[in-house]
């Protein structure tokens, strides 16, 4: 998770909590988190919800900044009945903003190294009303994930939040425009490093019904839909799924360099021959990672076919 101090970190990620499970679908996949995850998520998503309802003046901003770096575990656990192994382990990350901003993003790049998937969150209030640089900081933020050490086909995320404002007024467009305007150069950065694949931008609302009022001083003031429609939160499973296609397509290509891997370790007589020694430990362990490549690219066919989907209904865009 990145971005600057306050642009919505962790209510994307407890946002995006409920979705995580939904969008492995079928083929006897589920995906448990950790008891400690499970436990820290479902109080955040407990405040979100919480920061969503109740009279129309938000008094209480509910999720508070980060003071640390905090990881979220979750095991994709595969279970047909005879068989229960974990395929593949998805560690989120939830960092201080200001390991974004400070000394050069260095803290950030820790945690950016080696990773699949980045979520870049920008304040859509700031974007729209003139505070962009001050407060989503764009260049630096690029900068900060364009100069990181990242696995190669990291898929990075623009998600826009607070805009539910923008969405009930139907002026999503404009929305969007200025994030295209202002991020143009940004996303030019991300693109510089070969190591970034995808890059997609999309609007989230983690509650849905905070809208913006005014600004405090530098503060942004919200107050809830007069209309009372409550908690409502909207399109959060739009980066879980880059998130997820990223990882299955990190995990498939591991997959099959372990194959690669299994074949060239291996003498071509004990491969060819059932009576050579080591020629049963070789046909299974190889059988064992074809199965797990061939499962995985079910599921990654799936989710790929719900991204473009979302892509066609201009809900996610490629950047
Ligand atoms: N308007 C609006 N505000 C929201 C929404 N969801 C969360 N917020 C507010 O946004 C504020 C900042 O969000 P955080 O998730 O704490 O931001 P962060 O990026 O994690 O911040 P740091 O951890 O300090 O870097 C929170 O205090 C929430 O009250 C929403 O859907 N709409
Ligand atoms: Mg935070």
């Amino acid at each position: 998770m990145t971005g600057p101090t306050g642009v919505g970190k962790t209510s994307l990620l407890a946002a995006m909590y409920p979705h995580l499970e939904k969008h492995f679908p079928g083929n006897g996949y589920s995906l448990v988190p950790e008891p400690n995850t499970k436990q820290l998520l479902d109080e955040l998503a407990e405040k979100l919800k919480k920061l969503g309802e109740g009279g129309t003046k938000v008094t209480d901003k509910q999720i508070a900044g980060t003071p640390q770096a905090q990881e979220f575990n979750f095991d994709l656990v595969y279970d047909n009945g005879d068989t229960r192994v974990t395929d593949v382990n998805l560690q989120i990350w939830d960092i201080p903003g200001a390991f974004c901003t400070s000394n050069n993003g260095l803290q950030a790049q820790e945690y950016l190294r080696g990773s699949d998937v980045s979520f870049w969150c920008i304040d859509s209030v700031a974007l729209m009303k003139g505070n962009n640089e001050a407060v989503n900081a764009p260049t630096t933020m690029a900068n900060v994930i364009a100069n990181s050490k990242l696995n190669k086909g990291h898929s990075v995320c623009l998600v826009l939040m607070r805009s539910e404002t923008w969405e009930h007024n139907g002026k999503m467009g404009d929305l969007f425009t200025q994030l295209r305007h202002q991020f143009g150069s940004a996303a030019a950065t991300l693109h510089g490093n070969p190591n970034i694949g995808k890059v997609y931008y999309c609007s989230v609302q983690t509650t849905g019904n905070l809208h913006f009022n005014s600004y405090e001083g530098t503060e942004p003031v919200f107050i809830r839909n007069a209309a009372g429609a409550g908690y409502a939160p909207k399109h959060c499973e739009l980066p879980v799924l880059c998130a997820v296609r990223q990882s299955l397509e990190s995990v498939i290509e591991a997959a099959r360099r372990e194959i690669k891997r299994i074949i060239d370790e291996c003498f071509p007589f004990t491969r060819r021959c059932p009576l050579m020694p080591g020629h049963f430990s070789y046909k299974r362990n190889k059988g064992l990672a074809e199965r797990l490549a061939k499962r995985l690219a079910q599921v990654s066919k799936d989710v790929e076919r719900c991204l473009q989907a979302e892509e066609k209904s201009q809900r996610l865009f490629r950047w």
